[in-house]
């Protein structure tokens, strides 16, 4: 296990974790709402945990309708980056329209002793900007429009390819064994706000009305990742018990709802993921509940906009978030410009998670004080703070990896 060395910072994090006006995690996370105290794992898991989801679900990122599945199609598989892996591609239909589909890219070691383990993680720009590889199919979705990646009026086109390989390094994590499966947020709802017309929300909400908890961008998002690793458990190259979920900035917040709802995740990693993913709202720094709702009306439920300027109401906060992934490991990173995420924030609902990992695990967060610069602390709970802008980087991945390795044994959820 790694610990960290104090630093500079950790007169802030005292200040927020001990004086008076700063906050502590609040809710508290061993109490239930009627104030009864949790004190066994048992009563976490069957009445704390289940109490707090649902608060999730009815007051941040709404519900995901039940029973909606994909059918797998065209799955194709062939050696790539010069034989040191094997690429995968299918489709995942969903709903009516014969378009609408998943399109999914896996790179799994070439050389592996059984099912690899595997990382799986929504991209921004298409799968075909994962890699240079030429035989990744460029994405037909929408995607946000980008000169440098030759998009426009949100069509990708081959100018992309590979244009995002920094965030991706598929050798580094074959070479460690794992396998990467991928695919376009836009092929599962379009980021924009267009009324829930589109992607999933067309495919499965139907024409009634938006309730408070109707789910939003995120949800549909996190959805996808759950019909990602349901057809990881039907392939048996893939070792679906050893699927870790990643995403950065408002992936990260999908990674972190995706990993809260199904279980099946084996290890569930946030990237810089902010307001609505790590970041402690009550804090109020770097982006606010009321302006992440004012500028991305789409990414919640109705009801979240409520909170604005009203943190200290919410029933939760996002170290129950993280709580929620218990006893499974779980990693916040962070990075040092990355104000508008709050760093301390991170750090502070990571820490604010660690009684109920203590509670159900014996394990939690090796970290009193925020950490130094790229000096992660690996307990059950990780945490890393990487020099640097807000951004996914080999240094990130490096850790990530060396997460994985630490908790290769620890038993599936
Ligand atoms: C920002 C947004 C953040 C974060 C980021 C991203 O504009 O305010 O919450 O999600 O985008 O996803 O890159």
């Amino acid at each position: 296990m790694k610990t960290a060395t104090p630093t500079i910072l950790t007169l802030l994090v005292s200040a927020a974790t001990s004086g008076q006006a700063a906050p502590t995690c609040e809710p508290h996370p061993l109490r239930m709402q009627d104030g009864a105290p949790v004190t066994s794992a048992s009563q976490w898991f069957d009445q704390r945990r289940p109490e707090v989801l649902e608060l999730f679900r009815a007051e941040v990122y709404g519900r995901t309708p039940a029973d909606k599945r994909a059918r797998v199609e065209h799955i194709t598989s062939a050696d790539a980056l010069d034989g040191a892996a094997t690429r995968k591609q299918w489709d995942l239909r969903y709903g009516a329209d014969r378009d609408a589909a998943v399109r999914v890219l896996a790179y799994l070691p070439k050389t592996r002793q059984g099912p690899a383990p595997v990382f799986v993680a929504l991209n921004f720009q298409g799968n075909h900007t994962v890699s240079p590889d030429p035989g990744v199919r460029v994405a037909t979705c929408w995607v946000r429009n980008n000169k440098a990646l030759g998009v426009d009026a949100n069509r990708a086109t081959e100018a992309g390819r590979g244009g995002v390989a920094g965030r991706w390094p598929v050798e580094q994590i074959i070479g460690r064994g794992y396998g990467l499966v991928t695919a376009c947020y836009g092929d599962l709802d379009p980021d924009f706000d267009d009324g829930f017309d589109n992607g999933v929300h067309g495919a499965f909400d139907g024409d009634g009305e938006r309730r408070d908890e109707s789910w939003g961008a995120i949800g549909a998002w996190a959805w996808g990742l759950s019909r990602i690793l349901d057809s990881l458990e039907a392939d048996a190259d893939f070792d679906a018990t050893r699927a870790a979920v990643l995403g950065h900035s408002r992936l990260g917040k999908t990674a972190l709802w995706a990993g809260a709802q199904d279980q099946r995740f084996w290890m569930i990693i946030s990237n810089n993921s902010g307001c609505g993913g790590a970041a402690y709202s009550r804090r109020k720094q770097g982006e606010t509940v009321a302006v992440i709702n004012k500028n991305f009306p789409h990414w919640f439920c109705k009801r979240f906009r409520s909170y604005g300027g009203r943190e200290d109401a919410l029933p939760v906060d996002q170290h129950l978030l993280l709580a929620l992934c218990a006893p499974r490991p779980v990693y916040v990173a962070s990075a040092q410009f990355d104000s508008w995420a709050d760093p301390l924030g991170e750090f502070l609902s990571a820490r604010g998670a660690d009684a109920v990992y203590r509670l159900v695990c014996g394990d939690g967060l090796p970290a009193e004080e925020m950490p130094a610069l790229d000096q992660p602390a690996h307990g059950r709970i990780g945490y890393h703070v990487r020099t640097g802008k807000h951004d996914l980087t080999p240094a990130d991945w490096e850790h990530y990896l060396d997460f994985a390795d630490l908790h290769r044994d620890t038993p599936p959820r």
